[in-house]
């Protein structure tokens, strides 16, 4: 039962959440939430496509995690279950706040620039061909686990510089950090959360150990050559961020090329549009994820001071999240939001990909493999996608992709 305070955990909203957030978004750009979640009993919910892009960009507003937050005590927020593993997630960057997240968010961009990139883009061509020559003999095609997940996973390790990871383990491991990462108050994916965080790092750490003897023109090395200087960064740090790396850099890709395929499936004119003109594929990407978008909230940020939005009066140490999906559908940026149309004007402000200084640091590597993705599969399946069964959405109200998206390529 859907209440008429926002309730980001409600079951409808992750089944259905563009309806939802449509009736939701018809109460205003910004609402107070329900006080369901413990630690986010005050939070306000951004719907409004211009109110999101102003607090993303207001100064004062701070990830909660590891800050000093007027009013709020963090302890309580934090409490004993899961302060452990947040220990180490609230070391990432994504979480942090000036001037720590600007040191160590400098760290990563030169990996993440468009040009580097491009020298990697030949390998996860190949890559990709090569899942395909194994997925497309049988007879059905399970696209997340067979090629979007494997081929996120090669290309992260490709920044990296290390070798693809066993995707069935790593698959076990970051599902378990996603469900820890997930809204609110998860308590019986901590203890799981923490073991595999203890085995991802046992396998960074290894890696780096390797990477000493072998220094490339990668991420880790970059990392781990000594700077001569004050500033380099120390061996928990290089941990946290690589982790980051390594979760952020495939899940939501993953994610991405999945959303890409239902929505082309439910949508064969523009699939039909797309093979006939692949020159749309740059505008049909950012359509896709204007409107099916992989991170649905932000993570949430506690006003420093009290701020006015309009009539809406946000006190210090209250709480902000940003419904990104519902801002994706906003009216007044995107007229007809409801319709997928791949020739759409897409030029201007987006949100798809955060907006301020936590801005997405992947997003030339996620639309470089999205785009990957897509030219493989409109090259080499039949023009007509057809599902076998039902897609099967992932378990998470932040992280939104099918788990299970199998298509139909012979007649059984
Ligand atoms: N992953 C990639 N970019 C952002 C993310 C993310 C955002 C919120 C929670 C978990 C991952």
């Amino acid at each position: 039962m859907t209440s008429s305070l926002f309730n980001p955990l409600d079951s409808d909203i992750r089944l259905n959440p563009y309806e939802a957030y449509k009736r939701f978004a018809q109460q205003g750009p910004i609402q107070r939430g329900h006080a369901s979640i413990p630690g986010y009993e005050s939070t306000w919910y951004f719907f409004g496509f211009e109110e999101a892009r102003q607090v993303l960009k207001a100064p004062f507003h701070k990830p909660l995690f590891g800050t000093e937050v007027p009013n709020m005590d963090v302890d309580a927020v934090l409490t004993n279950d899961r302060s452990l593993i947040w220990q180490h997630l609230s070391e990432w960057p994504l979480f942090q706040n000036p001037p720590i997240h600007t040191v160590r968010r400098a760290l990563l961009v030169d990996a993440f620039k468009e040009a580097r990139l491009a020298t990697l883009e030949e390998s996860i061509r190949r890559d990709a061909d090569k899942l395909l020559d194994n997925a497309l003999s049988k007879s059905t095609f399970e696209i997340q686990q067979e090629f979007s997940y494997p081929l996120a996973v090669g290309a992260i390790s490709k920044v990296l510089g290390v070798s693809c990871p066993d995707i069935f383990w790593f698959k076990s491991v970051t599902k378990k950090l996603a469900d820890v990462l997930d809204l609110g108050y998860v308590p019986d994916a901590y203890a799981p959360g923490m073991a595999a965080l203890n085995e991802l790092i046992t396998y960074i750490e290894e890696a780096i150990e390797w990477k000493k003897s072998h220094l490339a023109d990668d991420l880790i090395s970059q990392l781990i050559k000594p700077l001569n200087s004050d500033s380099n960064p120390d061996h928990n740090t290089i941990v946290s961020l690589i982790t980051q790396v390594l979760f952020a850099g495939q899940e939501t890709v993953a994610d991405s090329i999945g959303i890409a395929v239902h929505t082309l499936i439910n949508h064969p004119n523009q699939l039909t549009l797309l093979h006939n003109n692949p020159a749309l594929l740059e505008n049909a990407i950012k359509e896709i994820l204007r409107f099916d978008c992989p991170v649905q909230f932000t993570g949430s940020r506690a006003a420093s001071e009290d701020i006015n939005f309009g009539e809406i009066k946000i006190a210090a140490g209250e709480t902000t999240i940003i419904a990104l999906g519902a801002c994706n559908h906003d009216a007044k940026r995107f007229p007809n939001p409801e319709i997928f149309d791949i020739q759409r004007d897409l030029s201007g402000p987006e949100l798809s990909f955060g907006h301020g200084i936590h801005y997405c640091l992947g997003v030339h590597l996620a639309r470089m493999v999205m785009r990957v993705a897509l030219e493989k599969l409109l090259e080499r399946l039949p023009e007509t996608w057809v599902l076998d069964s039902p897609t099967i959405w992932r378990n998470n109200n932040v992280l939104r992709g099918p788990s299970t998206l199998t298509l139909r390529l012979k007649n059984k």
